[in-house]
């Protein structure tokens, strides 16, 4: 008789972030289902989170540490692999210094505990300012038009699905990504409730998305140009008179700067470079002003685009100017509970960028970043500052950042590499050491990053379901290295990492007369932790001192891990609320609608609207069954319409006589693919999906690389970046097609 249980696990996969019941037999996980008792996503579950079992189970997944003997990967136990992090690693810090190691930190890690509270630590134990994320090939834009408009780059703005009556979605196919930005279990259900409840859904999409269908209307525009098509909805606003900042009247400065840029972006001098006629686009601002609330949401096709920056301001400014902006309905910032406890508004510093530049081409850091795609010439390119040694964590940046071959090559070089991921793939086959992290139902998952960007504020922790078997969890991974880079050694107790961080925090909010602990001692505090692992020691501490927390005892209904843990299904802490003014940390203590580098940044897009381009451009797509470049391994997801096609309308094909196979010639190089025709594609639009290209030696993901597809960010030559961000240039890549052959 099989032994069979039931846990209970949140969804790691996407930032939908859906509540999970595993089926556990004999120790493993043999099915999953979506929690209906869960306060979040209330039994939503999506192909992805349904294979979970085929992912813990996955036989290619790394259960020990691999290192490179005689140039080749070979399986190691813990303390070989971590002695060898130490020599080796050591030995680069203490020849060109912790400054001379680069990190890239890939997309999984805003999933993790271990990418969350342990990935900082070593970013800043090695003192270097070589760091490199996903979130340039993502998110960046947005971060920066946030940072500059309220003072916080992680002040999220989401659009209040269950409320508004009114939404427009720019750049984003939730149906399929489960949503981006704004953290919804169910997105495909929030839309059709939307419409159900007499509200309208606008998509605007150069491609006939699943989401564009479901909309009451789908505009195209040509790729590359929401900034544009944005601003002349601004400009309508002002020129009709239809600007009403509401309850925001007293915190907006920069309105009258705005109108002034606004002047020359009218729909009809934007309607020939958008490739949507005038009278749609005056429509489109008209109705937005005149629904009772609406929230304007943009996501990667506004994001990662040639003005991809100015586009996500733009997208807050026509929240703002139509008073939609912090109320319900519109778009709102979530309080995440394991967040600050807010404090009463105060003007803050400002938000920076470059207050450093990269060595090589002089791209600005932002939030302590340099651009992905320049990743490549700062390890190949010789002299002062030169990485030499290069760490990765959940990243797969030979596939998912521009110019894959040329990071190959230079990953090949560098002195020392470690990556911290389960899977032997194009990136980690580079690596000296390997340090594989436990599958999911043997983790513990806390939203540190996605409950802030939740459309309903809640609380949910999954304490690991399956047991360890002796091999140390993620944070136990990271404090280690950490560990290693602090002189300690690996071998020492990693609760010394967590005890550190804990001591600093406290110490501080102690201090902070405005802190629920004010005055308070560290070393009661410290006492009162619930008694578990370290980082459920400092998750516990963040609840507590968090906008809902127990402020160590002087709340008394406020929340606690040990709260958290009696509610399995989650604590739900109610409707996104007003947060304005408590949430600005402008110099100027407002709302800054017009901050100088965006100001800076309009002349470009002006300019750009008189370009003629011929030749088609690129955009990517997303599979409901594909996940970025990493989970092309599952059977489950594999096969059917998740294949890597060139897609292109009807019309193109046949004016190119295209018939099976098509080349594609990008500023980076030339890739073949197969066609799929579709008249969901905008003419003159080619779509090719990303997270392909699995066919390089040497990785370890058999039936990913039976299907290989190509790499479309082959195409790139990663010199197009979004300024103001650092972000690449992913969607509206001019290319050129011909039959092959
Ligand atoms: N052309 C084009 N390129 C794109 C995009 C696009 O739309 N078009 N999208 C971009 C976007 S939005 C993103 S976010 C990036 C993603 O870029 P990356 O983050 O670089 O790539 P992923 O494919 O997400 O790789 C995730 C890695 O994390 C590992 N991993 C999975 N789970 C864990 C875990 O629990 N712990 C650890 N340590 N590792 C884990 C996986 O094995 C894999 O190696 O790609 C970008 N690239
Ligand atoms: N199933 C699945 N889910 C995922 C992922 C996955 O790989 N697969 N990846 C996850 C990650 S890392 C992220 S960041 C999110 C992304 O989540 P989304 O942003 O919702 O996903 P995308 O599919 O990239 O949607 C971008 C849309 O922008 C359109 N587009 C391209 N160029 C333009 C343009 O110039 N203007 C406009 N208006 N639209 C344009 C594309 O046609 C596409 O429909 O998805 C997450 N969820
Ligand atoms: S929608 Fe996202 S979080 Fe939900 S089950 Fe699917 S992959 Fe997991
Ligand atoms: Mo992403």
């Amino acid at each position: 008789m099989a032994d069979t249980s039931t846990a209970l696990r949140i969804c790691p996969l996407c930032e939908a972030t859906c509540g999970l019941t595993l089926t556990i037999t004999d120790g493993r996980v043999t099915g999953a289902r979506g929690d209906a008792d869960d306060v979040f996503s209330a039994g939503f579950i999506c192909p992805k989170g349904a294979s979970l079992g085929e992912l813990d189970n996955d036989p290619d997944r790394l259960t020990r540490p691999l290192i490179r003997r005689d140039g080749v990967l070979t399986e190691a136990t813990w303390d070989e692999a971590f002695a060898v992090v130490e020599q080796r690693l050591g030995a680069v810090i203490a020849e060109h210094g912790g400054a001379s190691v680069g990190m890239y930190l890939g997309n999984p890690n805003a999933h993790t505990v271990g990418g969350s509270l342990y990935a900082p630590l070593i970013i800043r134990g090695l003192g270097t300012r070589q760091v490199f994320s996903a979130s340039t090939l993502d998110q960046m834009p947005k971060h920066v038009a946030l940072g500059l408009m309220y003072g916080s780059p992680i002040s999220f703005t989401v659009p209040d699905l269950d409320r508004t009556d009114y939404l427009v979605i720019i750049g984003a196919n939730p149906l399929v990504s489960n949503g981006s930005l704004a953290t919804a279990a169910d997105f495909p259900g929030k839309l059709r409730a939307l419409r159900k409840r007499g509200g309208t859904l606008v998509v605007i999409d150069p491609a006939r998305t699943q989401t564009a269908k479901l909309a009451d209307r789908h505009l195209a525009p040509r790729p590359g140009t929401d900034a544009a098509l944005l601003f002349a909805i601004v400009h309508v606003l002002f020129a009709e008179g239809l600007v009403d900042l509401g309850g925001l009247a007293d915190h907006v400065t920069g309105v009258e700067q705005v109108r002034t840029l606004a002047d020359e972006f009218s729909p009809e001098a934007v309607e020939r470079a958008c490739g949507i006629p005038a009278g749609q686009i005056r429509e489109l601002a008209r109705e937005i002003a005149a629904a009772p609330t609406a929230a304007v949401y943009g996501r990667m096709g506004t994001s990662t685009v040639e003005f991809g920056t100015v586009g996500s301001w733009l997208v807050d400014v026509i929240n703002i100017l139509t008073g939609n902006l912090d109320r319900p309905g519109g778009t709102m910032f979530p309080l995440g509970a394991a967040s600050a406890a807010p404090r009463p508004p105060k003007p803050g510093r400002g938000f920076k960028t470059g207050r450093w530049a990269s060595r090589v081409s002089g791209y600005p850091e932002v939030l302590g970043e340099l651009p992905a795609a320049a990743l490549a010439e700062e390890i190949d390119t010789g002299g002062d500052g030169q990485i030499k040694a290069m760490i990765t964590i959940a990243g797969n940046p030979v596939l998912s950042a521009p110019d894959g071959d040329r990071l190959d090559k230079a990953l090949d070089a560098v002195e020392f590499m470690l990556s911290i991921d389960p899977y032997l793939n194009e990136t980690t086959r580079h690596a000296d050491v390997i340090l594989p992290p436990p599958p999911p139902a043997s983790s513990a998952h806390y939203d540190f990053a996605l409950n802030n960007l939740a459309v309903r504020n809640n609380a949910r922790y999954s304490p690991p379901v399956l047991a360890l078997d002796g091999r140390p969890d993620e944070p136990e991974i990271m404090s280690r290295v950490a560990l290693v880079l602090y002189g300690v050694g690996a071998q020492g107790d990693p609760a010394l990492v967590d005890g550190q961080v804990i001591a600093t925090t406290l110490t501080k909010e102690v201090e902070d007369p405005t802190s629920p602990v004010a005055g308070r001692d560290v070393g009661e505090l410290t006492a009162m932790l619930y008694p578990g692992p370290g980082y459920e020691r400092r998750l516990d501490m963040m609840l507590r001192l968090g906008p809902y927390g127990d402020a160590f005892g002087a709340k008394a209904d406020g929340l606690t891990l040990e709260r958290l843990k009696a509610n399995p299904h989650g604590i739900d802490l109610g409707p996104l609320r007003p947060r304005i003014p408590e949430i600005l940390r402008t110099q100027s203590g407002t709302i800054e609608l017009a901050p100088e580098p965006l100001v800076a940044d309009v002349a470009r897009l002006r300019d750009a609207l008189g370009r003629t381009a011929g030749g088609f451009l690129l955009i990517g797509r997303r599979h409901l069954r594909s996940n970025n470049s990493w989970m092309h391994n599952l059977p489950a997801l594999s096969g059917g319409s998740n294949r890597c096609t060139l897609q292109i309308h009807p019309d193109d094909a046949a004016d190119l006589g295209l018939t099976d196979i098509a080349v594609i010639k990008g500023p980076g190089g030339e890739l073949l693919a197969p066609i799929e025709v579709t008249d969901a594609m905008r003419r003159g639009v080619v779509s090719l999906p990303h997270g392909w290209g699995h066919n390089r030696a040497g990785t370890g993901q058999q039936l990913a690389a039976s299907s290989p597809g190509i790499n479309v960010n082959q195409l790139n030559d990663g010199t197009h970046l979004d300024p103001l961000s650092g972000t690449a240039v992913l969607n509206g890549i001019p290319v050129e097609i011909a039959a092959a052959g």
